[in-house]
């Protein structure tokens, strides 16, 4: 028969995003439903992204994937659900220089390679899963012509990982928890463009590069079986603070922004500790962290900066300008000289802008 040597390929890149209102529990492990909604900001793709190529070609015999150069295995659940699901949605592809048709329905059958790298040390301890199943998701759906319809691909990239629903959009997002048993009205949706309230800096001060002992998944999990806290917080405390987060965002009020944001810091790491077996996922350099900010914070007239900490001991800190994000900087270099056995490492990220 006739030899078909071609191959399609597909590149994009995402960046990270950063909650401000945390995502912690899930209702549904399988399909990653949340017990909450959750709004965060998407990062400028320069600094912490991932960027993936796809391939299809008739001549690769499975489905594989390499991950920063180094294969890994596609086998788990997630990846599959993903596979799946975006294979499901595929389109007819034509591409006429390669004399090359692909009818929607011949998408089961040809196999896809994957290469994705992160531009950041995976080591670092920041995250990387909201940034890779995005764009794992986002560049297949480029590749194989799958449209977006009412963020049916957030809704996918959520079945990779749950934060990765929200890095599908640029600037500030939030993910609606849904109603649906099947997790279709789960999705993100774009609150403001990366160019509203774009000179608000955020600054991600590298604690500790060590990974975490406790992985989101299997902490949630913890949290949705044995805190009291989760279930106040999720069904009394964050439908408000979602509806006050969204005002602040429309009116960009930074005071607003600030107040909820750490509140909502700290309420998460409460939940950890109403866990049981408690989680600890800040040390004492980001209680340090916490207590300067808030020192500074009430010695103004309005609020200067935001911290907020995700699963890690790692402090985000929002500051409204690169003004403040200049003194901010030199207050941690005051309270944190750089010594040789000190790991606090300052990455300036810029505007948030992508
Ligand atoms: C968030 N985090 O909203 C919260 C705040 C960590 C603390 O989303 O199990 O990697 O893959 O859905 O998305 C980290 O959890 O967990 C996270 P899975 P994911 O950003």
């Amino acid at each position: 028969g006739e030899v078909q040597s071609w191959v399609l390929m597909a590149t994009a890149r995402a960046p990270t995003n950063i909650a401000l209102i945390k995502y912690w529990g899930k209702r549904d492990e399988a399909l990653i439903l949340p017990t909450n909604d959750s709004i965060s900001v998407t990062l400028d793709p320069d600094h912490l992204s991932a960027t993936t190529t796809v391939a299809v070609s008739p001549s690769f015999k499975q489905d594989r994937m390499w991950l920063n150069g180094k294969e890994i295995s596609l086998s788990g659940g997630r990846y599959q659900n993903c596979l799946r699901e975006i294979r499901k949605r595929a389109g007819d592809v034509e591409d006429e220089k390669k004399g090359v048709r692909i009818k929607k329905e011949d998408w089961e059958k040809l196999h896809l390679h994957i290469a994705s790298y992160n531009n950041f040390p995976t080591a670092a301890g920041l995250a990387s899963s909201a940034a890779g199943f995005a764009c794992l998701v986002f560049t297949l759906a480029k590749l194989m012509n799958v449209k977006e319809e009412n963020g049916d691909l957030s809704a996918i990239a959520r079945q990779g990982s749950g934060s990765a629903c929200r890095s599908m959009y640029g600037g500030f997002v939030k993910w609606t928890m849904g109603n649906d048993a099947d997790g279709s009205d789960s999705i993100a949706v774009q609150l403001a463009s990366n160019t509203h309230w774009d000179d608000l800096v955020i600054i991600v001060a590298v604690v500790s590069s060590k990974q975490k002992e406790t992985s989101s998944t299997t902490g949630m999990r913890g949290s949705v079986e044995t805190s009291p806290l989760l279930q106040y917080r999720a069904k009394t405390v964050v439908p408000s603070r979602v509806l006050q987060m969204e005002e602040a965002i429309k009116s960009c009020d930074f005071a607003s922004l600030v107040g909820l944001t750490c509140a909502d810091s700290n309420q998460f790491h409460a939940v950890c500790l109403d866990t049981s077996p408690p989680i600890f996922y800040m040390n004492d350099t980001s209680r340090r962290i916490i207590s300067l900010v808030e020192r500074w914070n009430r010695s103004e007239v309005s609020p200067q900066v935001a911290y907020t900490f995700d699963a890690g001991p790692n402090a985000v800190l929002i500051a409204p300008n690169r003004k403040v994000a200049g003194l901010l900087l030199q207050r941690l270099l005051f309270q944190f000289p750089p010594l040789p056995d000190n790991e606090l490492a300052s990455y300036i990220l810029g505007d948030k802008s992508i």
